[in-house]
C-alpha cells in the first residue's frame, strides 16, 4: 500500500487542481525580479533554487523564466562565481542568518570581483543555470531569440564553469571541490561529518540562528553543526573569498556537483552552437569531466559513486542520493549505469512508500527520517533522478518516479521535503522549487 495519498495516475481534474495549486506558489513567492525558495524561510535569492525555479517558470512566464536567471546572472562576481544568495536589500539583517554584514561581500570580495551594488554570500551552490538557461530558451527559441537570451546569458554562464572548474580545481585533477557544505546544496548531510570534525565551531553566543524562527529544530541542523558552518565562512571571508590564499580545512569533491556540471556543459554546447560560438570546447570540458569523475568518485564496492575528501585524500564512505545524482551523465560506462540503478532499486535508497529517492542510506548509521539531507527525500533530487532514468531510456521507473513525485507535492502542500517511510511533508510548506518542478513534470 502507498502511503502518499491520491491515485497512482491521477486524473486530468487533479493534474489541473495540482497545476494550479503549483502556479499559485510561484505567484505568490515572485518578488517583481525573482523567486523566494520560500517566503518566510529563506527570503532572498538562491542560487541554484533558482535555476530550478526556472525550469518550471518557463511554463508559466518564459520571460519570467528569464528575468529569474538574470537577476542572479547579475549579482554575478568579476572571477565567476555565481553566489548561492543574493540579498533583497529592503529586508531587515534580522531576516536571515547569515545575513549581508555576515558575508560583508562588497568589501571582503572586492579583490575577487564582488559586486559593489548587490549584497551577496561569497560562497556557491551546483551548477545547475546553464541546463536551466537551456531549457528556459528550448520553452519558445523564438522568444528567447528575439530578446537576445542565450546571447547575453552565454559569456556569463561559460564565466561560472571557468571559474569552477580553475579556480576550485583544487586537487588540481580535473573535479571541481567545494569549500562548505551550504555549496553542495545539501547542508548537514552526513558525507560531511568527517570532514567536518576537522573544524573548530564558531562558539555558539557568537551568532544568532534566524531558521530557527521558522523551522523545527528537530528537522534542521544541529547548533554544533551550524558553529562549524559559521567558522568555515568566516575563515573564507577573511582570506577576501581568495580560493588560493584560503586554507580550505574542509574542501571535497562531490559527484552530484560534477555531474551537475557535466550535464551544464552540454547545455552549454547547445548553447554555444546556437549563438554561433565553438560548442566543441564545452562538449571536450564534458567529456573529460565524465572520465574523471569515474576515475576519482565511483566506488564499485558499493555500486555507487561517493564523495572525496581532499584533506584526508580519501573517499568518505557514506552512501548518499549525491552518489546516484551521475545517473544525469549521459556519457557514463553502461556497467556503471547498470549498478548504479540497482543501488537506486536497493535496500539503501529504496523505501517502498515512496520512490522518492531518500537523501541518505536508509540503512546507514547517521539516518535520521525528518532531519533535512540525512534521510529526508527532496524534490529537487527526485527531479534529477526522473530525468536521468529518461536519459538512460528506463520510462517504467520514470513514470513510477514522476507519479509519486505528484502525489507528494500534493499530499504535502509542495513541501521542501518528505518523509521517506511515511510520505508526510516536513521543513517549510509552498517551497518553489517544488512547486516549478511539479509544474515542469505535468508539461
Ligand atoms: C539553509 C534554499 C536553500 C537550498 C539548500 C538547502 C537550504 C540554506 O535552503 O540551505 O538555511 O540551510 O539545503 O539546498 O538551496 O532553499
Amino acid at each position: 500500500m502507498r502511503a502518499v495519498a491520491g491515485p497512482p495516475t491521477p486524473t486530468r481534474s487533479a493534474h489541473l487542481a495540482l497545476w494550479r495549486g503549483a502556479a499559485r506558489v510561484l505567484l505568490d513567492n515572485w518578488t517583481g525580479t525573482s523567486t523566494v525558495p520560500s517566503r518566510s524561510l529563506y527570503p532572498h535569492q538562491w542560487s541554484w533554487d533558482s535555476a530550478f525555479i526556472a525550469i518550471g517558470l518557463r511554463h508559466l512566464s518564459v520571460r519570467r523564466a528569464q528575468c529569474e536567471l538574470e537577476t542572479l546572472l547579475a549579482a554575478q562576481w568579476g572571477d565567476g562565481r555565481i553566489p548561492h544568495i543574493v540579498f533583497n536589500p529592503a529586508l531587515p539583517l534580522s531576516a536571515y542568518f547569515p545575513s549581508p554584514d555576515f558575508w560583508q561581500s562588497s568589501r571582503a570580495g572586492k579583490a575577487a570581483g564582488a559586486p559593489a551594488v548587490a549584497e551577496t554570500s561569497g560562497i556557491v551552490q551546483p551548477p545547475v543555470h546553464a541546463l536551466a538557461a537551456w531549457l528556459v530558451h528550448r520553452a519558445d527559441p523564438m522568444e528567447s531569440e528575439r530578446r537576445g537570451f542565450l546571447a547575453r546569458v552565454y559569456p556569463r554562464l561559460t564565466a561560472w564553469h571557468r571559474y569552477l572548474l580553475r579556480c576550485r580545481d583544487l586537487a588540481g585533477a580535473g573535479l571541481t571541490a567545494m569549500v562548505h557544505p551550504w555549496e553542495a546544496g545539501m547542508d548537514n548531510s552526513p558525507c560531511w561529518d568527517s570532514p567536518l570534525a576537522r573544524v573548530e565551531p564558531a562558539a555558539p553566543g557568537t551568532f544568532r540562528r534566524a531558521d530557527l524562527d521558522h523551522g523545527s529544530a528537530a528537522d534542521r541542523p544541529t547548533d554544533l553543526d551550524y558553529g562549524r558552518y559559521v567558522r568555515l565562512a568566516l575563515d573564507y571571508r577573511d582570506h577576501g573569498y581568495d580560493d588560493h590564499a584560503a586554507l580550505h580545512h574542509f574542501a571535497v569533491e562531490d559527484p552530484a556537483v560534477n555531474s551537475l556540471l557535466i550535464v551544464s556543459e552540454l547545455a552549454l554546447a547547445r548553447i554555444a552552437a546556437t549563438v554561433g560560438a565553438d560548442p566543441a570546447v564545452h562538449a571536450a570540458h564534458a567529456e573529460r569531466l565524465t572520465e574523471t569523475l569515474v576515475a576519482r568518485l565511483w566506488d564499485a564496492e558499493t555500486g555507487m559513486f561517493l564523495v572525496r575528501d581532499l584533506a584526508a585524500g580519501e573517499l568518505i564512505p557514506e552512501r548518499s542520493v549525491a552518489g546516484l545524482i551521475p545517473l544525469i551523465v549521459p556519457g557514463l560506462p553502461a556497467d556503471i549505469v547498470e549498478q548504479l540503478l540497482q543501488s537506486l532499486s536497493g535496500p539503501h535508497f529504496h523505501a517502498r512508500a515512496t520512490d522518492l529517492v531518500p537523501s541518505y542510506d536508509l540503512a546507514g548509521h547517521a539516518f535520521d527520517r525528518t532531519r533535512y539531507w540525512r534521510g529526508p527525500a527532496w524534490f529537487n533530487t527526485a527531479w534529477l533522478i526522473e530525468r536521468a532514468l529518461r536519459v538512460h531510456k528506463r520510462a517504467g521507473p520514470a513514470d513510477s518516479l514522476r507519479s509519486s513525485f505528484l502525489n507528494a507535492a500534493e499530499s504535502s502542500q509542495f513541501s521542501e521535503y518528505i518523509d521517506p517511510y511515511s510520505g508526510e511533508g516536513r521543513g517549510t510548506l509552498h517551497f518553489s522549487w517544488t512547486a516549478a518542478l511539479t509544474l515542469d513534470l505535468l508539461s
